[in-house]
């Protein structure tokens, strides 16, 4: 059997898991079931070498896996106890992007474990297609540029939104100012802990409520929101707001990140529903 064939079967596997699944209130092993087949096909991804094929049944599993969130959900959308109730009804229904809903609290949503870092242990690299390569410490923003605040509201592809959520930090733009673009550069991947990363197109990263941030709604940002630092891109789905954000690489080209690898959309636009690769735009 070849590598995609061996993608394929994980995948009818993880159908077939699905469908045999009686209706019933405790669904979690079954889940656990279905999680676990698709991380053997995301295994067997790695094997397959066709670049196109890759995307395409990793678009395949990311949407198996998003459905999975979706229903896993219920546990994290009551209001966490530190997290304000931000409001779930609106009266401009053009506020809420196609096939989102509107959830109270802020879901902790990673892959991976959040690290325990605190203030001191904050180093960002800017890097890449810069004049010169800067290392700043968390002291080194707040001291080194304005302070900035933007409300907006964050949309994540697995389907919920939170409205009104105020940032605190530095814009993204002022850091690279001031470490220099050079003209070639067009994109960036963003890193964090503990392998993960995001590309997005400059223009992203020098829009005006793009921030490096440590508060949310007024606090400083838990640990399982990106504390001390993460990455705010309020324009685009949520994979794209880097938390404990550890280097902004400048590129001349666009370079898959970590979901984008994984069959999410390259640029993930909420308004125009670019949740996987493959959708259009
Ligand atoms: N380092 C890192 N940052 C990440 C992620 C991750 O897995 N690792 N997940 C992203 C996704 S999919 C979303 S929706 C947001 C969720 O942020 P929150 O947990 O503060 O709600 O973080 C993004 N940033
Ligand atoms: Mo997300």
């Amino acid at each position: 059997m070849d590598a995609p064939e061996k993608v394929r079967r994980s995948l009818r596997r993880a159908d077939e898991a699905r469908k045999a699944s009686p209706a019933r209130r405790d669904a979690t092993p079954v889940h656990e079931r279905i999680a676990a087949l698709l991380d053997e096909a995301r295994a067997e991804l790695e094997q397959v070498e066709d670049e196109g094929v890759r995307r395409e049944l990793g678009a395949a599993i990311s949407r198996r896996f998003n459905d999975l969130d979706q229903e896993g959900l219920a546990t994290m959308l009551g209001p966490s106890p530190d997290v304000a109730r931000a409001p779930t009804q609106v009266d401009d229904p053009s506020r809420v992007p196609p096939g989102q809903h509107l959830t109270p609290g802020l879901p902790v949503l990673h892959v991976g474990r959040a690290p325990d870092w605190d203030r001191d242990d904050v180093r960002v690299v800017v890097t890449g297609l810069v004049d010169e390569r800067r290392v700043l410490r968390f002291d080194d923003l707040a001291s080194r540029f304005e302070v900035r605040e933007v409300v907006r509201d964050f949309h994540c592809v697995t389907t919920w939104s939170r409205l009104d959520n105020r940032w605190t930090g530095v814009a993204v733009r002022d850091v690279l100012a001031d470490a220099g673009m050079k003209p070639a550069a067009t994109h960036a991947v963003v890193s964090g802990h503990p392998a993960y990363s995001a590309n997005l197109p400059l223009e992203h990263l020098l829009a005006d409520d793009c921030l490096l941030a440590w508060a949310h709604d007024g606090r400083p940002l838990d640990r399982a929101h990106g504390g001390p630092l993460r990455l705010v891109v309020p324009a685009l789905y949520g994979w794209k707001s880097v938390k404990w954000v550890t280097e902004l690489r400048l590129l001349d080209r666009d370079v898959p990140g970590y979901w984008e690898e994984r069959g999410y959309h390259e640029l993930g636009d909420p308004w125009r529903e670019q949740r996987f690769h493959g959708d259009p735009g």
